[in-house]
């Protein structure tokens, strides 16, 4: 058989990564794609955008990830809009990747002397119940679980609430069973050939990626209701050949006054930190020297605006 011919019937095909906010949906997909393309913090909700990120396997197939935000019940315009893109992309894709973290579930039943699962995570299989979609089960973060046996009754649990086509245990930060995730999912894909070509890793442009990487250096570096204050835009990324280094001009909008002196810090200094541990994340991506400004500025209640969101393509 000629290569040409094989490939055609490799599997291959869209994948969401969805689950409560701060799973590791984002942390997996970058660990997969072996590039950081989502943006991914300690806090809840760093995600906002749905983000394309592929990946080839020679002679196996091609997965397109999916990135979500996480699935959770708020008031907040903007975290309704950005539950609702989770939930609509669990009906675009060929196959779900829902995650959990087994760690805080363990702790929880333990907690609580009980079986059964947190009301957050009830929330998320209800959604995925409705709509009756294919998926698998990633029970994520077992780096953090030293027995392992503590994982059968939360996997039970699990899977007495939801009819899954496989469970796999893993660890987006250390890579355990990774491999057999991939296997897995590239099990349950069409064999339609690939869908990009091979070298392709984001449908995202290189300007919102730089956004991200500013906002997640922000909701990093602070804390309270800040994180979730924050919006980035990228209004310049110039490829300066001459001096060969890429120049970018982010701005980061607050919405109060007293945020702003927050994010700039005393004599500075917060923004330069961030400004700082943005770059070297720049220049991991770009492969290149970035020069970055950041400006910072009141943009009054963006998160319940319209035009605003739309305009980040948050709704
Ligand atoms: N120990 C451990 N931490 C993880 C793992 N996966 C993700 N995390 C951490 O969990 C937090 C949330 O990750 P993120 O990918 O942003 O979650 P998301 O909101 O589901 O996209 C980050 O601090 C990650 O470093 C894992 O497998 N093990
Ligand atoms: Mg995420």
């Amino acid at each position: 058989m000629t290569e040409s011919t094989s490939s055609e019937a490799l599997p291959s095909g869209f994948v969401a990564l969805v689950g409560k906010p701060n799973v590791g949906k984002s942390t997996l997909m970058n660990a997969i794609l072996e590039i950081k393309v989502s943006a991914t913090t300690s806090k809840p909700q760093t995600t906002r955008n749905r983000i394309l990120g592929v990946q080839t396997f020679r002679e196996k197939g091609q997965i397109c990830f999916v990135d979500t935000p996480g699935i959770h019940q708020s008031t907040r315009r903007l975290n309704r809009a950005m539950t609702d893109k989770a939930l609509r992309s669990l009906q675009e894709v060929d196959l779900v990747c829902h995650l959990v973290d087994a760690p805080r579930i363990i702790a929880w039943q333990q907690k609580g002397g009980r079986e059964g699962l947190p009301r957050e995570e009830e929330f998320v299989l209800d959604r995925l119940a409705e709509r009756d979609v294919d998926a698998v089960l990633a029970v994520n973060k077992i780096d953090l679980v030293d027995e392992k046996l503590e994982l059968l009754p939360l996997i039970e649990s699990l899977v007495d609430m939801y009819d899954y086509l496989d469970v796999v245990p893993v660890s987006a930060l250390t890579g355990e069973n990774q491999t057999t995730l991939v296997d897995v999912i590239l099990g349950h894909l069409p064999e339609q050939g690939l869908l990009f070509p091979e070298d392709t890793i984001t449908d995202k442009a290189e300007r919102f990626i730089a956004a991200e990487f500013v906002r997640e250096q922000v909701m990093e570096k602070t804390d309270r209701e800040i994180p979730y204050s924050v919006a980035v835009e990228v209004e310049t990324l110039e490829d300066d050949e001459r001096r060969d280094l890429i120049d970018i001009r982010a701005v980061i909008h607050v919405e109060r006054e007293s945020q702003k002196g927050i994010v700039i810090g005393k004599g500075g200094r917060r923004l330069k930190e961030i400004g700082k541990a943005a770059r070297k994340e720049l220049e991991d991506f770009f492969g290149k020297q970035v020069y970055l400004e950041t400006f910072v500025r009141v943009q009054p209640s963006w998160s319940e605006d319209p035009r605003f969101l739309q305009r980040l393509d948050y709704e």
